[in-house]
């Protein structure tokens, strides 16, 4: 068969990092279904323990591993471990996120500072550490999760815009400087998806009426809807797998079309 129509992960090592839930549980999920043996970690062993029992309860056996992903220490020693427990990582997906939804005027320094640590500067530490065994195997797959902030601004989400955008040119450079290792280095930038993260812009009024926000984004998205974590899952196998060998440095937007779309007019 012709690799480059394989999508199958059989044999490969894939970490998702932040996996518990979520995004990246969903991603994880997928990928265990195409064939690959998941790791995830997240920031504590009650988070890890949970996201074991949802894996299980799938039929998955993942790896779960406590690591705060702005740790450089930690995360050496984490793929380090996986790298001795399991194998040569070959997918790393950086998912993990955070957001601070504040007025940036308001904001403090050490607040913007959090979310460029966890939403920038963890990609960078996770990235720097699969790299060199990714060299060495001569193949290797990053996925970076953007977002319709790597390419828009709104009101009160300035450092994660700032990070986002940053995680797109992140992205383009790891393409840029580790391509000729056969290792490729993607974005994939999620929509308005329906998951913890954004559950605050969706919480129905005292008044019983959708929230503001909730009705905007619908208004901004041909399909008039929210997105599913599920609708992700098969963009992020194909960037995963040897069917995208030829593609590096792309963000692949997963967004309902809101990129394209002027949005609805009122009334
Ligand atoms: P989520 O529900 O908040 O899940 C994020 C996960 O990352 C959680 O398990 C979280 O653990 C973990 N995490 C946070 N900081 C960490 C750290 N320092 N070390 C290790 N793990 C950490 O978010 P989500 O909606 O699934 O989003 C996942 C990714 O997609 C994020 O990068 C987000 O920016 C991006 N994204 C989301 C949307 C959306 O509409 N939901 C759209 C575009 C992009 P804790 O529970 O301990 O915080
Ligand atoms: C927000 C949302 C978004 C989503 C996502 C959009 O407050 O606007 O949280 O930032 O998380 O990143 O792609």
């Amino acid at each position: 068969m012709n690799k480059y129509l394989n999508f199958s992960l059989e044999g490969k090592v894939a970490l998702v990092t932040g996996g518990s839930y979520g995004i990246g549980f969903a991603i994880a999920s997928a990928y265990a279904e195409a064939g690959a043996t998941v790791c995830f970690n997240d920031i504590n062993q009650e988070l890890v323990d949970k996201g074991l029992a949802a894996y299980a309860e799938k039929g998955i056996k993942a790896h779960g591993y406590v690591c705060d992903v702005t740790n450089e220490e930690a995360v050496t020693a984490m793929v380090a471990q996986i790298e001795k427990e399991v194998g040569v990582i070959d997918i790393l997906v950086n998912n993990a996120g955070i957001i601070k939804r504040i007025p940036m005027h308001e904001m403090t320094a050490d607040q913007f500072r959090q979310v460029i640590d966890v939403d920038l500067n963890a990609p960078f530490i996770m990235a720097k550490a699969v790299i060199p065994a990714m060299m060495k195997k001569g193949a290797g797959k990053i996925i970076n999760i953007c977002s319709m902030m790597s390419e828009l601004g709104r009101e009160t989400v300035s450092a994660y815009a700032a990070a986002k955008g940053g995680l797109k040119m992140l992205t383009r450079n790891i393409c840029s400087e580790y391509g000729q290792y056969n290792i490729q280095c993607n974005g994939l930038g999620p929509g308005y998806i329906e998951t913890p993260q954004t559950a605050p812009l969706r919480e129905i009024q005292p008044d019983g009426s959708r929230h503001p926000f909730d009705q905007f984004i619908c208004a901004k998205t041909p399909a008039n809807r929210w997105l599913q974590p599920e609708e992700l899952t098969g963009p992020a196998v194909f960037l995963a797998s040897e069917a995208s060998n030829g593609v590096n440095g792309h963000i692949l937007y997963v967004d309902g079309g809101i990129l394209a779309y002027i949005g609805k007019q009122p009334g």
